[in-house]
């Protein structure tokens, strides 16, 4: 067999190349994965509806622009159904594994949307919880 220089620098610099592609896939991948994580608190707040007329968490606290997602984890129908607030969160009947997702509006800086279920809770005054099931988005 007969040595050849360019065929080994070859070699070489498609190793090379291949080491630094999988730098830069590495580099990518940590990135796509720190903006994903980033993104989830930002914007993947969720909200379980039950076990039992309840929303969990009752409170839960968002930027504008963050979207929220309730799902309806209890075997009866519910809804979420803010007070008071236009523009706050207002679903149709969600039915057993029915979600219902509402983005916080972007000029709703320091709002309280207090929210309740249609069937078992009672709106309050805007400023404070109903009765029954209710539960509240603060934003921040
Ligand atoms: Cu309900």
């Amino acid at each position: 067999m007969i040595f050849d220089p360019i065929a080994k620098k070859d070699i070489l610099g498609l190793m090379t190349r291949k080491k630094i592609l999988s730098g830069i896939l590495l580099g990518s991948m940590a990135a796509l994965t720190t903006g994903c994580a980033g993104t989830s608190e930002l914007l993947g707040l969720k909200v379980d509806i039950g076990p039992g007329d309840a929303f969990f968490p009752k409170t839960i606290s968002g930027v504008p622009g963050s979207t929220i997602e309730w799902t309806n984890k209890d075997p009866d129908p519910h809804t979420v159904t803010v007070d008071v607030m236009s523009g706050g969160p207002t679903s149709p009947t969600l039915n057993n594994g029915d979600t219902y997702k509402w983005t916080i509006p972007l000029n709703a800086s320091g709002k309280k949307f207090y929210y309740h279920c249609q069937f078992h809770g009672t709106a309050g005054n805007g400023n404070g919880f109903g009765t029954g099931m209710v539960g509240v988005v603060l934003v921040q």
